[in-house]
């Protein structure tokens, strides 16, 4: 294993030392990070000392070690897994061949895509979240938040040393945009739609983080299986930080309807208003949030019939998740997949579609059957409650912008339906003014040592062992 070398300014575990000119490079970019990370990151508490974990090693016993440090001076750096000796291409038509160590130069403009939309998520997500830890409701939370955008910060270093090491003068280019698109920005939007909602309340963080981060981990094993095996080896290791991230979504939503559960009992009802007299967030409001974050992300796997993807499946730039041992044939270039599509009349018809045109459809249909197992987790809490409301996943039809279902109106359960009458039931199943309102007025601060806001049952366990009244954050 390589070791993660941390005297250099740039940790890393790719030699950099000995690569003068890509080292210069990446230290010509490193303040306008910093700068970046001062201006659109959480720079209100920058002077905070924070509990995070950091990578010494990639491997088992070196990815997350514990320590005390105050966010400006996390050690953001490049850190690959350890290269797989003799490492062969898994899919596509050159099936079997090495893998390679650097990008073809046919392939260069699609791998340069890929690497900057996959980049540009992550610093958006720190801007997104960039005023949370003013309302947290707890310091347990708050650290949690901050290990995700100081992780997040990371893997924008692990995109843009690609975009240096490989890529030349427009690599360099596309690093100092990633800095310059901002989320929400009306100039200089980030790339993809998710990205640009705002995440102004705790409640949707959860579900961003449960939803949105899981599609990163889609995207991430389908890059991590790509021939160009730097990309490959760099997703890999994201993917063990990103593991966390889907945690804080997923135990985040499950203790607040634990809450929830709390408050329905005391008040002895499962009316909305009773939830919300005792501060707590009923069911049908979380359901409408779930439908909002959960069809946002969906865009984000890209159109049904894609010819970027078939041309991305066919040439070994991207693969599908676990690709080794989901799938028994890794060429697919006589496989077909049934397609819904609306008819245009209204109805619903079947097309068979060739499956690499279709590999956006494959990983949104695994990602869709990840999603629920969360949501059957929370159910089992409400059924042993006792209590009959159910969550739900609406359907993968329900309020798409792109792809084939884009613009069609649809009910929760896909059922295409009258635009009017879409517009009309949009409040019953989306968050509504007075929802997000009323989320808003829950956030207040809480930050003292094991102590919760109302709204949100405390975690079952601390972080590291810890006990969770301890200072995960010190606000001096
Ligand atoms: N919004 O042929 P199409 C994460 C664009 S999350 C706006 O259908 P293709 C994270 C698309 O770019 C994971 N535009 O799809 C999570 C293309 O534009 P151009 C992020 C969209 O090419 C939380 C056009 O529509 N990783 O890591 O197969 C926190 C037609 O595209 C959207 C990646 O995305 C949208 N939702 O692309 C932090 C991996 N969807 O080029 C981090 C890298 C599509 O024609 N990206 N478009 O102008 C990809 O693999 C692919 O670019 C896509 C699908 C998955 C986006």
């Amino acid at each position: 294993m390589a070791a993660i070398d941390y005297s250099e300014k740039i940790p890393n575990n790719v030699d950099l030392a000995n690569e003068r000119a890509l080292q210069r490079a990446l230290e010509h970019w490193q303040p306008r990070f910093l700068d970046w990370w001062r201006d659109m990151g959480p720079s209100d508490f920058a002077r905070a000392d924070v509990y995070l974990r950091a990578a010494v090693g990639v491997d088992a016993q070196g990815w997350a070690h514990y320590g005390t440090v105050k966010m400006p001076d996390y050690r953001w750096g490049i850190f690959l897994a350890d290269a797989i000796p003799d490492r062969r291409i898994g899919f596509g038509d050159a099936l079997g061949q090495p893998v390679w160590q650097q990008v073809p130069g046919e392939f260069r403009s699609q791998f340069r895509r890929l690497i900057v939309t996959q980049g540009d998520t992550e610093p958006a997500s720190v801007e997104q979240q960039r005023r949370l830890g003013l309302t947290c409701p707890s310091l347990y939370d708050l650290r949690n938040l901050f290990q995700v955008n100081v992780e997040e910060g990371r893997h924008l270093w692990a995109m843009v040393y690609l975009l240096h090491a490989y890529f030349g003068r427009d690599g360099r280019e596309e690093a100092e945009q990633l800095l310059e698109r901002h989320s929400g920005d009306a100039d200089k939007p980030r790339i993809l739609g998710t990205f640009n909602e705002p995440i102004d309340d705790w409640l949707s963080f959860f579900c961003f983080t449960y939803f949105t981060d899981r599609d990163g981990k889609f995207q991430l094993k389908s890059l991590a299986e790509s021939s160009f095996d730097p990309l490959a080896r760099t997703c890999r290791f994201m993917l063990t930080e990103e593991a966390h991230h889907m945690f804080v979504g997923e135990t985040g939503l499950g203790r607040v309807v634990k809450r929830t559960l709390e408050a329905m009992k005391e008040a002895g009802s499962d009316d909305p208003e009773a939830v919300r007299r005792r501060g707590a967030i009923d069911l049908p409001l979380l359901q409408r949030y779930l439908n909002f974050w959960f069809s946002s992300s969906l865009d984000l796997f890209g159109s049904e019939v894609s010819s970027n993807a078939a041309s991305a499946f066919a040439t070994g730039i991207k693969g599908r998740p676990d690709e080794a041992t989901q799938y028994q044939d890794h060429v697919c270039s006589e496989a077909t997949f049934e397609l819904e599509q609306p008819d245009g009349r209204g109805g619903v018809t079947m097309e068979a579609v060739p499956m690499r045109n279709a590999m956006n459809e494959v990983l949104r249909s695994a990602y869709v059957r990840d999603c629920e197992i969360g949501v059957k987790r929370w159910n089992l809490q409400l059924q042993r409650a006792g209590v009959d409301f159910r969550l739900a996943l609406p359907s993968a039809r329900f309020r798409r912008g792109i792809g084939v279902w884009a613009g069609v109106p649809t009910d929760v359960a896909g059922k295409p339906i009258a635009r009017d009458d879409f517009e009309r039931r949009l409040p019953e199943w989306l968050p509504r003014a007075e929802d997000k309102a009323y989320v808003r007025g829950l956030m207040q601060r809480v930050v003292e040592p094991g102590k919760m806001a109302a709204w949100i049952a405390p975690p079952d366990r601390g972080i590291n062992n810890l006990p969770l009244d301890y200072e995960y954050v010190r606000l001096s």
